[in-house]
């Protein structure tokens, strides 16, 4: 089968998202006042539902076809790990552009509850940066070493990006859910690690004062569907999965209409499989689409959406 890279098409592909027509359907996806403040407070928020069984059923079964190396569409990612750890004995599956190669995962960009939260938090028009899997397996799923987003993506400036997590299992302390510092995100940028590598290794960069930090984190579990979302310089990672049961999790990663490319030789990308941009000019073009036109998709209810500049 010739594979179609659907990264080239902004259409919706399948009915799995169906689009707001009015100003009281996009209400619903709103974040509070007390949300806001303490994404600004803490770096983070959590437990915010972005997907319902279907959805979920069909992103877990995309998912299971493009864990298989050999799958149609395979060289449309931008990176693809079968196994990032550096633990011999452990796996976690770690890829990007799933957006490019199946149909779910194309349109989940799309999905309103998701967007609604990005344009609050980021307080602008939300422009895709790339998609994420992480996958751990049952018994031996490995570690996401502690790290922060921002450190791995200075090959664009300014720093106006955003992480949407969202659980295809319920994640728990148990299955290697995610762990947030509150806080961190005013550490300001460290260097990045290997991410499948020492689970600890970011200590050595850290202050006593971050190190004793470490005491405060705290476990991020959510249910299937659930999604949490956090800022680009705040600490987190996972630990392994020795359960009986599988941590999937999809990830969107956006910044503010605007950003633009800032790569140079010594802060290129992960891969050259990323769509270039030349230095100095806007990320923008068909592999970073404008996914949410403040004006365009909110009309006159723009002025009754609080985002993180009004708390
Ligand atoms: O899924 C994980 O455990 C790690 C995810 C991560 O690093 C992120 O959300 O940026």
């Amino acid at each position: 089968m010739t594979a179609t890279d659907l990264g080239l098409n902004h259409e919706l592909l399948t009915d799995l998202f169906p689009q707001p027509e009015s100003a009281d359907q996009w209400e619903q996806y709103l974040l509070s006042d007390e949300q806001l403040l303490q994404y600004k407070e803490k770096g983070y928020v959590h437990g915010i539902r972005l997907l319902d069984d279907r959805q979920v059923e069909t992103l877990r079964h995309e998912l299971s076809e493009m864990v298989d190396p050999e799958h149609d569409g395979h060289q449309f990612f931008y990176e693809y790990h079968s196994n990032e750890s550096s633990n011999e004995n452990s796996t976690l599956f770690h890829a990007l552009g799933a957006w490019r190669v199946r149909p779910a995962y194309h349109d989940i960009l799309w999905n309103p509850a998701f967007q609604m939260v990005a344009y609050q938090l980021l307080g602008a028009g939300v422009r895709l940066f790339h998609d994420q899997l992480f996958s751990k397996p049952a018994k031996h799923g490995g570690v996401v070493a502690w790290h922060q987003d921002y450190s791995y993506w200075t090959w664009t400036t300014p720093m106006s990006h955003l992480t949407c997590w969202m659980g295809l299992d319920d994640a728990d302390t148990e299955n290697g859910c995610m762990y947030y510092i509150p806080g961190s995100h005013h550490w300001g940028l460290l260097d990045k690690i290997d991410l499948g590598g020492d689970m600890e290794g970011i200590r050595e960069l850290l202050t006593p004062e971050q190190i004793d930090d470490f005491d405060q984190r705290i476990p991020i579990e959510v249910k299937k569907g659930e999604a949490s979302f956090h800022h680009p310089l705040l600490m987190h990672g996972s630990y392994e999965n020795k359960s009986e049961r599988s941590r999937r999790a999809t990830l969107i990663n956006v910044f503010a209409d605007g950003v633009i490319s800032n790569r140079k030789d010594d802060v290129q990308p992960g891969s050259d499989n990323y769509p270039q941009v030349p230095s100095g000019e806007k990320m923008q073009g068909d592999y970073y689409p404008l996914l949410l036109d403040p004006q365009k998709n909110f009309g006159s209810f723009i002025d009754s959406i609080h985002t993180i500049n009004d708390v």
